[in-house]
């Protein structure tokens, strides 16, 4: 996993890169953010309410958020949404139950106006359990084929064992030389 802190590090260079991390509350975000910056020293803070987080390493900076209980934050939202490059969304792939709420944010987000330049990053976590939901099962139930005005992907990841972790950093790197 240094490794992959070491690509991680490399492919952000020295630029602030501001990146949004949502899902549903147990999808695997925490879990995902501290896979990545592991032995890393991570200053974060609890911002507003409790399911708004802020981690900055290095130069990135992480705001994370639950998407479950948003409701009222929303109108903070803007705050958050101002200058992400990437949005990244963490979906459970065992719960098929909620995948509909996740769609319904996922396209609200994106109709975002201070989001109009952000890619999206899906990672279908989970992918060691048994039974759990495909990345191409999810992309179709996502209708992510139909996004055309960012740029997007989906990675199948294990969050516990960093398993296609990178390769979703890697895209995000790409994409951000592109730009
Ligand atoms: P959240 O921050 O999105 O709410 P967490 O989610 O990171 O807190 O993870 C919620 C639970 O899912 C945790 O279990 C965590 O260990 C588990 N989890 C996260 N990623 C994976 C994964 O890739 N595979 C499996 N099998 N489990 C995962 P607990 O039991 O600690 O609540
Ligand atoms: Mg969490």
């Amino acid at each position: 996993m240094g490794i992959l802190i070491a690509k991680l590090w490399s492919l952000f260079g020295n630029e602030e890169h501001k990146i949004v991390l949502v899902g549903l509350d147990n999808a695997g975000k925490t879990t995902i953010l501290y896979q990545l910056l592991m032995n890393e020293v991570v200053h974060t803070s609890p911002t507003i309410g409790s399911n708004v987080e802020e981690v900055v390493w290095k130069n990135l900076h992480f705001i994370m958020w639950d998407l479950g209980g948003q409701e009222s934050l929303r109108s903070a939202w803007n705050t958050y949404y101002t200058n992400t490059e990437f949005v990244i969304l963490v979906i459970d792939s065992t719960d098929r139950e909620r995948l509909s709420i996740t769609r319904e944010e996922l396209y609200k987000m994106l109709a975002h106006e201070e989001l109009s330049r952000a890619a999206v990053l899906v990672y279908a976590n989970k992918q060691d359990v048994k039974g759990s939901m495909t990345a191409a099962e999810i992309s179709r139930l996502l209708n992510l084929t139909s996004i055309k005005k960012h740029r997007w992907q989906i990675q199948g990841c294990c969050a516990l064992t960093g398993e296609g972790l990178y390769q979703g950093l890697e895209w995000i790197g790409s994409t951000l030389k592109s730009k």
